[in-house]
């Protein structure tokens, strides 16, 4: 089924000069960016993004790094994208993440771990919503 999925090349990947290679590897993945744009999360932004995490005690020093610079927002595109793209992530701690992944390959720790990408279609729909109206994603080119 094609899907779509949100993904966020973090501040830390921004910094490293690696936007080319992340967004080189969604392509080569099959995962086709229908909406991109840099932007500089403010903490609140960065705070209704991970509402659900809240009540997590890394909250805080996770939306601080968020709002720390520019991110890459995109909207994905392809088959399964949500799956394909947590696979192509890896593990949320990049020491734990399989070789060949972009946090393994771009990630330095739990925190900044370089890409974000939704985990659900029920939390793709919210997190592509809080970014882009639906005006703004070019399907199916
Ligand atoms: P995910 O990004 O792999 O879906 P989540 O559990 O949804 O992981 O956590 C959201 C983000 O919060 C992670 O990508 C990471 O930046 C940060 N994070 C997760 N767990 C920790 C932690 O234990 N310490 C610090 N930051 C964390
Ligand atoms: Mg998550």
């Amino acid at each position: 089924m094609v899907e779509r999925t949100l993904a966020i090349i973090k501040p830390d990947a921004v910094n490293k000069r690696v936007i080319g290679d992340v967004i080189r590897r969604y392509e080569a993945a099959g995962l086709n960016p229908i909406a991109i744009k840099m932007m500089h999360l403010s903490e609140s932004i960065a705070e209704g993004f991970y509402a659900v995490h809240r009540a997590r005690p890394f909250f805080h020093d996770l939306t601080t790094f968020m709002s720390s610079g520019p991110s890459v927002v995109l909207v994905l595109e392809g088959e399964n994208a949500i799956q394909a793209n947590r696979e192509l992530m890896g593990a949320t701690d990049p020491q734990k993440a399989e070789a060949g992944t972009i946090r393994a390959a771009h990630g330095a720790s739990i925190e900044a771990n370089a890409v974000h990408g939704s985990d659900s279609p029920e939390t793709a729909n919210f997190e592509i919503g809080y970014f882009f109206p639906s005006m703004d994603l070019q399907a199916g080119h």
